[in-house]
């Protein structure tokens, strides 16, 4: 593994208990041997590189530091890492993305180098890109990074006709979903997700138990229909239910007593929340990343909006059949193929049994 390599894997290791501030990775070299490394720690706590200098202590005189983002160079929560490097007396950074936080982009890499400090940009750009993508859009647009999720049959169904959706996929895939709510800042599902699967939405270890840093749970709920004894609520961490005017008061106040918090926003064409105000408010409360986790109607609006960035489908190796059965996203849909979504840079990799393409929805004008 390539000191970059180690950096980068560091940073996914700390994914999710960063946010907003993006999950970096740096790891200090001398003499071809390893004397520091660190990992982001929560907001408002010190950067990765101040982790691997503290680390390394007065041997980086003259060392390289790899890191998966470009040294800050302001005064945010922290101080600016430039800074720390240049005092350290590093002579050679390495970094695989520059910081998409208009403040730094660039800069930090030119206070390095009026500093006398040689820096290279690029090594395993590919992989911080990815890790980078939701912290990207987030801090130039304010909107969240919108993932959808969904696990359907060989035949494209999510349940069965009579509404069986457990399991379509493997323990592995599950687990894996699992992993991906751990390093996601809000969770959003449809009301109708809720009445029938009466899902918890919290991220879990491994024996089934609540982390303790849970991603907001979001229901997009027009009219406030989610039963007060939903499985969504007495779980760690924060419920917001989206619903508009036409929700009654008296419906709004239950589900306050049962522990949520009822956000009213503006109807959209169809009557429902108006998803991109959701989103909009959700990206003012620091979400960075979002997985939609169903269900179609959901999904389907937010395609028909044009407001997906990135999916996750899963697909298992079964035939369910029935023109009753439902699909992952509805919605109206497009009218022909040339205005169907497409997606770039799809991948496919085996999860267990089960298939998980992964890919972008193509930007159209
Ligand atoms: C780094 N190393 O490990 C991270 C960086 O409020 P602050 O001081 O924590 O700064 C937040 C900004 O710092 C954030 O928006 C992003 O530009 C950068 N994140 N930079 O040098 C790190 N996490
Ligand atoms: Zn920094």
């Amino acid at each position: 593994m390539t000191p970059m390599q180690k950096a980068i894997g560091l940073a996914r290791q700390v994914l999710g208990s960063t946010s907003p501030n993006p999950a970096v990775g740096a790891v200090i070299i001398k003499d071809g041997l390893e004397i520091g490394c660190g990992s982001t720690l929560p907001p408002g706590q010190r950067h990765a590189e101040i982790g691997a200098l503290e680390h390394a202590g007065a041997a980086s005189r003259g060392a390289t530091l790899y890191t998966s983002l470009e040294p800050c160079c302001n005064f945010g929560r922290t101080p600016p890492c430039t800074q720390a490097i240049i005092a350290a007396g590093i002579v050679r950074v390495c970094l695989a993305a520059l910081d998409p936080n208009p403040r730094v982009s660039g800069r930090g890499c030119a206070e390095l180098r009026s500093a006398g400090i040689e820096a290279v940009i690029g090594e395993e750009s590919e992989s911080a890109q990815e890790i980078y993508e939701a912290f990207t859009k987030h801090i130039t647009t304010g909107i969240p990074f919108v993932s959808a999720k969904f696990a359907m049959s060989l035949d494209g169904k999510i349940a069965t006709r009579t509404g069986d959706s457990r399991w379509v996929t493997g323990p592995e895939s599950r687990g894996l979903v699992q992993q991906m709510r751990r390093e996601i800042d809000g969770i959003l599902v449809g009301v109708n997700t809720v009445l029938a699967d009466d899902p918890q939405l919290t991220a879990r270890d491994p024996e089934g138990n609540p982390l303790p840093r849970q991603p907001l749970r979001v229901v997009v709920d027009s009219r406030c229909r989610t039963p007060g004894e939903s499985g969504l609520f007495g779980q760690p961490g924060h419920t917001l239910i989206a619903c508009t005017e036409k929700a009654s008061s008296e419906d709004v106040a239950r589900l306050e007593r049962a522990g949520a918090e009822v956000l009213q926003l503006p109807a959209g064409e169809d009557g429902r929340v108006d998803l991109g105000e959701l989103l909009a408010e959700l990206g003012r409360r620091d979400v960075v990343s979002l997985m939609v986790e169903g269900g179609g109607m959901v999904l389907g609006s937010l395609f028909d909006a044009r407001l997906v960035d990135k999916v996750y489908a899963f697909i298992a190796p079964l035939i369910i059949g029935g023109s009753q059965a439902s699909s992952p996203v509805e919605g109206r849909g497009v009218e022909q193929l040339a205005g169907a979504w497409r997606m770039e840079g799809a991948s496919v990799r085996t999860v267990g049994p089960d298939w998980l393409v992964v890919g972008y929805p193509e930007k159209k004008s």
